[in-house]
């Protein structure tokens, strides 16, 4: 251990939430080293009792675990409580997935006996997790790493801790050895550290584009390394003709503001067909006006909470003023609503007369609104952009979505449905600076074990047919 400590905060309140010192990264690799190979024996039936009981516990623990999130996270506690359910959710589907995924196959090879397929752990596995989800992304990454018989070391981000903490003890109350399961507390440094560790085969990542390019790089000359990198979005939600506008508007709040837009997949980009638009902003604006922003254990329960904090909503409030100083035009202004907190209420900017728009990810409740004036216009505007995470179509017909479905680059394409809330029953990742084609969610599975393929005989036999001298 170091003698640096992390402070977590609430960020409804300012108050500190948690304070613990920061983890010894190289002595925690050396444990996760020594601890993984009796994991990777055990059998596939043991290992996923043990994540079964894990998922038990998640669900004993589920109110003060959910009540943790929303105090540390800052999103409602309706929220929280489903963030919980999909970690509970995590262990079936991953199971599944592993099985379907990366399960063994035996086939007969003829003369050469029989040839299998089967699928081993990598070692030692780095999980570095975001604020936004701080249970289930992280989840995402650890439940399947687990099955699959690696070890992880699991840093939270240094802005929820707690969370990461209560994580860590469900896994080891369940069962899974304290070798095998370590939270690893810290900021930057321990990330880079873990990261480069020879000790470590694998780093599964998710957070900004910025810090995914980083580890990358970092690890150019290490091809062997298992690199997963789920990173962020410029997500557009494009509008065309569609009887039902009020639907529309839901899915467009949905989609931009849920977790006060603090999703990888919120929509940032609304492109609209102009002969739409009026129409459109008569739905969606009194309706995002209506959005409670409060106390994230507050009753009722608001729509959305702050957003992380200070800096975050400082630096919100400075992206929104300078896409109105380069030309766009305020539908809903963004406001701080308490002094000195980050709360924010939505925004809506239409960009449409700025030039170069910035191609950034602003994470937070920002959505930038774009006119177009017909689909094809729609599907450029909304590739206009170097990532390529989540995209949605609503309105048109199914020709329409036809076009937009192969013209579109995104990992999640949608019709009539937000950018958002992607099922972790499919594959979840994105192409561009959102992800480096090694999806997560479903198809984690791939990334936690690398194929073997062998062919087997219980005996040599072999003979030479051709070119032997009499
Ligand atoms: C989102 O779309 O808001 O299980 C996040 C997973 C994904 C996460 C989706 N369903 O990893």
């Amino acid at each position: 251990m170091t003698d640096k400590t992390l402070v977590s905060y609430e960020p409804a309140s300012g108050e500190e939430l948690w304070r613990g010192l920061h983890g010894d990264v190289d002595a925690a690799v050396s444990v996760a080293r020594r601890g993984w190979p009796a994991w990777a024996a055990r059998s596939i039936g043991d290992r996923i009792a043990v994540l079964r009981a894990f998922s038990n516990e998640v669900r004993r623990e589920s109110e003060p675990l959910a009540e943790l999130i929303a105090r540390e996270a800052g999103k409602p506690l309706w929220e929280a409580r489903s963030e919980v359910d999909a970690v509970v959710n995590k262990v079936d589907i991953s199971v599944q997935a592993y099985a379907e995924r990366t399960g063994k196959k035996k086939f007969d090879s003829g003369i050469n006996g029989s040839a299998a397929v089967r699928h081993k752990p990598h070692g030692v596995m780095v999980v570095l997790g975001p604020y936004n989800f701080p249970a289930h992304l992280p989840g995402g990454h650890i439940i399947p790493a687990l099955i699959a018989g690696n070890a992880v070391l699991f840093k939270p981000s240094e802005k929820t801790p707690a969370v990461g903490e209560a994580l860590v003890a469900c896994f080891h109350r369940a069962g899974v050895p304290e070798d095998v399961v370590q939270l690893v507390i810290g900021g930057p440094d321990e990330g880079k550290a873990l990261v480069a560790h020879p000790g470590v085969d694998g780093v599964l990542f998710t957070g900004s584009a910025n810090a995914g390019i980083a580890i990358n790089r970092k690890l150019a000359a290490n091809p062997g390394k298992i690199v997963a990198l789920e990173m962020g979005g410029n997500n557009p939600i494009v509008v065309i003709d569609t009887p039902k506008l009020a639907d529309a508007a839901t899915l467009i709040v949905q989609s931009a503001f849920t977790t006060a837009g603090q999703r990888c997949t919120a929509a940032r980009r609304l492109i609209v067909k102009d002969s739409v638009f009026d129409d459109l902003m008569a739905e969606l604006l009194p309706l995002t006006r209506k959005l409670m922003v409060g106390d994230p254990l507050g009753e009722p329960q608001p729509f959305m909470g702050p957003v992380i904090d200070n800096d975050t909503a400082d630096r919100l409030s400075e992206s929104f003023l300078a896409l109105m100083t380069g030309g766009g035009r305020a539908l809903l202004h963004m406001r701080r609503t308490v002094p000195d907190l980050p709360f924010l209420t939505p925004g809506i900017i239409d960009v449409t007369d700025i030039p170069d728009r910035p191609d950034i990810e602003l994470f937070g409740p920002v959505l930038q609104v774009i006119r177009v004036p017909d689909l094809d216009a729609g599907i450029t505007e909304a590739n206009n952009t170097r990532f390529g995470l989540s995209a949605s179509l609503i309105g048109g017909t199914p020709d329409d979505y036809g076009r937009f479905w192969a013209n579109i680059r995104a990992g999640i394409i949608n019709w009539n449905g937000p950018t958002n809330g992607a099922s972790s029953k499919a594959p979840f990742g994105g192409i561009g600076l959102s992800g480096n084609h090694r999806p997560a969610a479903y198809y984690a599975a791939d990334y936690c074990a690398y194929p073997v393929a062998s062919t087997e005989m219980d005996q040599p036999r072999a003979t030479i047919g051709v070119g032997l001298k009499p």
